[in-house]
């Protein structure tokens, strides 16, 4: 676990920045926002993705975590206007629009009613005429038909904007929610925190302090959440790191976030579309750092439907220990943005596959990181691919 640390510290040109950082790692002491940038701009990649790496194996050994789940959409039409948004379209834009009734995304519901999915992830536009009431009959439906799926649904901007409709503050519209059976929250809507930046890619939907308090009084609530940070387009190095002490200065007061999931911005069909993509070296380099930074994160997850799965595949050397996930075919978010070149299907035998070509070992998970299945030795009977055929977008 340490070998390849050792060689850099073994090595009296690794220059005083790194070796402090480095100690700072081993002694399990925080590193300060000048070193986060410092990381970023500065040290060397093989450097950081060694510190990254030694705390991910330290923590989790070779786990690999991956979950098998489905993504409910009740509608691509959304009232923001956010810049990198490849999904939406605005309400006057019907054409390519959709709208699920509440009988409709129960019929989704039930395509799963043979599949051992353990999890439904509810994320869509923001809709005025979906309200909070209507959403919450719908997570009661849900729970009564299948009471063991745990749903992690609508992101803190939805939840901004339906709470406010509701003339309910944070504390009651979640309570309410939770009585119906919301389970936690996914990530969704950080993007990047700094004012400025926000101002520029996504001045419409709720701020950053909203943001923050609506997980801050979710975790005060008991209903644990992931925490997002999209990068690779207007955003300098800096700008990733306040973000991540943002989350990290939150998880001190709550420590109710599950998993930190860095989002590349992905170029397709969007208003931003000019800028292009990032480097998969800054990638790497992205979840390292995160790795790195948020010491009292457990998970740093890879969502390889959007990072792809290869690069996912170099990340778990690189700091990360989560694969989200097996995933149904429904979500549209990212293949309209360009993700995902190849077939977005992946079945439960190709991600352990995926996790076993660079000697991890893969491990069924559900939501909260309870281990379900343990497929190290686990040998696929049938071809495999029809197990739970997943596809992403
Ligand atoms: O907030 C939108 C991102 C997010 C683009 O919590 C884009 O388990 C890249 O948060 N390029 C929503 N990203 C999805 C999300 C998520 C996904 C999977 C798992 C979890 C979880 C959460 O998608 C948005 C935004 O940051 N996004 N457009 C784009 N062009
Ligand atoms: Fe709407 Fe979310 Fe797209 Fe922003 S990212 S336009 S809030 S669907």
């Amino acid at each position: 676990m340490r070998r390849s640390l050792d060689l850099f510290l073994n090595n009296p040109q690794l220059d005083a920045t790194s070796r402090s950082i480095a100690e700072k790692v081993l002694n399990e002491e925080r590193i300060t926002f000048d070193e986060g940038v410092y990381l970023y701009d500065k040290a060397e990649l093989s450097f950081v993705g060694a510190l990254a790496n030694y705390i991910r194996e330290k923590r989790h050994g070779d786990k690999t975590y991956f979950n098998r789940n489905f993504h409910l959409e009740p509608t691509n039409l959304c009232i923001f206007t956010c810049k990198f948004c490849s999904y939406s379209r605005l309400l006057k834009q019907k054409e390519d629009g959709w709208f699920l009734t509440e009988e409709q995304m129960m019929d989704e519901v039930k395509k799963y009613d043979d599949k051992p999915v353990t999890e439904v992830h509810i994320v869509g536009g923001v809709h005025p005429k979906l309200s909070l009431k209507f959403f919450g009959e719908l997570i009661k439906k849900i729970k009564a038909y299948r009471p063991e799926l745990h749903i992690k649904a609508f992101t803190a901007v939805e939840y901004d904007y339906m709470f406010r409709k509701a003339k309910m503050n944070y504390q009651e519209g979640l309570q309410y929610l939770k009585e119906c059976g919301l389970d936690s929250i996914p990530g969704g809507g950080a993007e990047i925190f700094d004012e400025a930046v926000r101002n520029e890619i996504c001045a419409d939907k709720c701020s950053s302090d909203q943001w923050l308090d609506l997980h801050r009084t979710a975790h005060q609530m008991g209903i644990p959440s992931n925490a997002t940070m999209l990068y690779g387009h207007v955003e300098k190095s800096h700008h990733r790191v306040d973000h991540m002490q943002r989350l990290r200065a939150l998880q001190d007061e709550t420590k109710c976030f599950n998993t930190f999931i860095p989002l590349k911005f992905r170029s397709g069909n969007n208003e931003m579309s000019h800028l292009g993509e990032t480097t998969i070296i800054d990638d790497l380099r992205t979840y390292a750092v995160g790795r790195i930074y948020l010491d009292n994160f457990a998970h740093v997850k890879a969502y390889w439907p959007m990072i792809g799965r290869q690069t996912a595949q170099l990340l778990l050397q690189y700091g990360v220990d989560d694969i989200d996930g097996t995933i149904d075919d429904t979500t549209k978010i990212y293949s309209m943005a360009g993700a995902e070149e190849q077939s977005p299907v992946m079945s439960t035998r190709e991600i352990v596959e995926l996790i076993k070509a660079v000697d991890r070992h893969p491990i069924e998970r559900d939501t909260v990181y309870n281990e379900i299945n343990d497929y190290k030795d686990h040998v696929f009977e049938d071809d495999g691919f029809i197990e739970l055929p997943v596809l992403y977008s």
